[in-house]
C-alpha cells in the first residue's frame, strides 16, 4: 500500500532499493512510517530538513568475522555486526542478539526500534544492535568464551562508556556479557561501564535481570487501570522462556494473574495451574535444559511440542520470544478466545496483519518500542550507577523502572490523542517517540 504522504513514499521506496530483500528491516520502517502520515503532513520542516530520509539511514554499519576454535580443535567462523542506527539524543544503546536467523535485516530492524525505545524511556540513549548468527545452544562454557572474546576483540574498536553501550539479547545473557566484558577491559585497560547487564560483583545493577518482564507488566496494570480494570485474576498466556518470558510471568503473577504457559523453540507448556516460576528458572537459568524437563516438576502440566501458545484460552497474551511469532490466524484464534490484551515483551513479535487485526477487534495493544522499554531503560540506570561510582538499592532500581513504565504509558497515550489516534498505542508510541528525536536533530543541523 502507498503512503499518502508523497515525501513518505519517496522515502520509503529508496529505503526499499537500498536494502533488497530485509524484509524484517523494510517490515520495521513501513509501520513507523505509517504512523508519520498526520505528523508529516502537518510540517514540511521534515522535508526540508530532510528528517525522514536520514532517519531510516543507520549513522554506521559494521560488518566482521569472528573466528574462533570448537572443543574438537576445528575453526569455526561467525559474522559480527554492529548497527549504530542513531546517536542524535545519546550514545547508541541496545543489545547483543546471537541466534542463527541474525543477519544484517534483523539487525537493523532492531536497531530502528530501538532509535524510539531509547527515546520513549526519556533517558538521553541513541539506538543501535548488534549480533551474530553464532548459535549458543549446546555449545560449552570454553566455546561460548572464545567466541566472546574473539567478538569483542572487534567489536572495542567501536565501542565505549560514552559512544556505544551493549548489552544483552536473545542468546546473550549475564554469562555472556561477562565473557565480553573481560575482554573488553583487557584489550582497551578501561574497567568502564560499557557494557549493561554485568554481573553485580562488577558494576552490574540490581533489578537489570528482571527489568524488561517487571516493565511490560507495569505498563500492562497502568493501561488495564486507565480503562478500569487490572491484571488480577487474568488467565495470561506467555510465549517464550527466556530472560523477558521469565520475569513477566513471575510480575504477573505478584499482580495475581495465572499464566497458563510459555514456550522454546521447540515445544510450548500448558499448565492449567499456572507456571511454576522457580522450576523454570532452574530449568533454564541454572541448567539450561529445553522446555520438554518442566513435566518432571509440575506432572500435571502438558507439553506439546511445535508452536500452540496462542490457541489457549486467555484474556492477556504477552509474546515474549521474537519476531513475527503471532501471526493472523493466531491472532483470530485470540479474538475468537476473549483476548482483551497483548502487549509485546519481545521486539515486533506480532505480524502486522495480525496487529491490524487486533486493533480493529478492540483489544488493547501495546507495541515492543513502548511495552519491553523497561530493560533498556534500567540498562540507562545501570550506566548512571557505573558513572556515579554506585550501587542503587533493588527498591530503588524497580521503583525508578516503575514511574518510568507509568510515565511511558501516558505519554504515549497523549501522543495517539494529539494527532487523532486515540487508543492506537502503536502510533502513539512511534509518535511520542519520534518527537524527541527529531528536534535533537533538527537542532544539530545536517549531520
Ligand atoms: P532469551 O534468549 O533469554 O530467550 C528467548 C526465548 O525465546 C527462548 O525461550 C527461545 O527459545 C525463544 N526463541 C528465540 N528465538 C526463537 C525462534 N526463532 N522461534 C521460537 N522461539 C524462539 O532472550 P530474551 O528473553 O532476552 O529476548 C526475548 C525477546 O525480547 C527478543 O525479541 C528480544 O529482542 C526482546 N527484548 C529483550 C530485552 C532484554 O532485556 N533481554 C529487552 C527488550 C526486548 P530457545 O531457547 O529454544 O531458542
Ligand atoms: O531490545 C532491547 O531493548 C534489549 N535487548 C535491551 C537493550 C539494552 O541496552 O538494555
Amino acid at each position: 500500500m502507498a503512503f499518502k504522504n508523497a515525501y513518505l513514499q519517496k522515502v520509503y521506496e529508496k529505503v526499499e532499493q537500498r536494502n533488497p530483500g530485509e524484509k524484517e528491516f523494510l517490515q520495521a520502517v513501513r509501520e513507523v512510517l505509517e504512523s508519520f502520515e498526520p505528523v508529516v503532513e502537518k510540517d514540511k520542516s521534515f522535508e526540508t530538513n530532510g528528517i525522514i530520509d536520514r532517519i531510516v539511514e543507520p549513522e554506521r554499519f559494521i560488518q566482521f568475522r569472528v573466528s574462533w576454535v570448537d572443543d574438537n580443535g576445528n575453526v569455526q567462523v561467525n559474522r559480527g555486526y554492529r548497527c549504530q542506527f542513531n546517536s542524535a539524543i545519546g550514545p547508541y544503546k541496545g543489545g547483543i542478539r546471537l541466534h542463527p536467523s541474525v543477519c544484517a535485516s534483523v539487525i537493523k530492524f532492531l536497531g530502528f526500534e530501538q532509535i524510539f525505545k531509547n527515546s520513549l524511556t526519556g533517558l538521553p540513549m541513541g539506538g543501535g544492535k548488534g549480533g551474530s548468527d553464532f548459535d549458543p545452544k549446546g555449545k560449552s562454557d570454553r566455546e561460548i568464551m572464545a567466541f566472546c572474546q574473539s567478538f569483542m576483540t572487534e567489536l572495542s574498536k567501536h565501542i565505549g562508556a560514552d559512544t556505544d553501550v551493549p548489552a544483552g539479547d536473545i542468546g546473550t545473557g549475564a554469562r555472556e556479557i561477562g565473557y565480553m566484558f573481560g575482554q573488553y577491559k583487557r584489550l582497551r585497560g578501561l574497567f568502564e561501564g560499557v557494557l549493561t547487564g554485568k554481573g553485580l560483583t562488577y558494576g552490574g545493577s540490581l533489578a537489570r535481570t528482571e527489568a524488561t518482564g517487571y516493565g511490560l507488566l507495569y505498563i500492562t496494570e497502568e493501561m488495564l487501570k486507565c480503562h478500569g480494570d487490572s491484571m488480577k485474576d487474568k488467565i495470561v498466556a506467555v510465549s517464550g522462556a527466556g530472560n523477558v518470558a521469565i520475569y513477566a510471568i513471575q510480575k504477573a503473577q505478584q499482580l495475581g494473574a495465572k499464566v497458563v504457559t510459555c514456550s522454546d523453540s521447540n515445544g510450548w507448556v500448558y499448565d492449567p495451574d499456572g507456571i511454576d516460576v522457580a522450576a523454570l528458572k532452574e530449568i533454564k537459568e541454572v541448567k539450561r535444559q529445553r522446555l520438554t524437563a518442566y513435566k518432571d516438576y509440575r506432572p500435571a502440566s502438558e507439553y506439546h511440542e511445535g508452536k500452540g501458545v496462542w490457541s489457549v484460552k486467555c484474556d492477556v497474551a504477552l509474546p515474549c520470544a521474537t519476531q513475527n511469532e503471532l501471526n493472523l490466524e493466531d491472532a483470530k484464534m485470540l479474538v475468537a478466545n476473549g483476548a482483551k490484551v497483548v502487549a509485546e515483551g519481545a521486539n515486533m513479535p506480532t505480524t502486522q496483519e495480525a496487529t491490524d487485526f487486533l486493533q480493529e477487534s478492540g483489544v488493547y495493544f501495546l507495541p515492543g518500542k513502548a511495552a519491553n522499554a523497561g530493560g533498556v531503560a534500567t540498562s540507562a540506570l545501570e550506566m548512571s550507577q557505573n558513572s556515579e561510582r554506585l550501587h542503587w538499592t533493588f527498591e530503588e532500581v524497580d521503583s525508578k523502572l516503575q514511574k518510568i513504565m507509568v510515565d511511558l504509558y501516558h505519554n504515549i497515550d497523549n501522543a495517539a490523542k494529539k494527532y487523532g489516534f486515540e487508543g492506537n498505542y502503536v502510533a502513539g508510541a512511534n509518535i511520542a517517540g519520534f518527537e524527541k528525536v527529531v528536534e535533537a536533530m533538527t537542532a544539530q543541523g545536517v549531520v
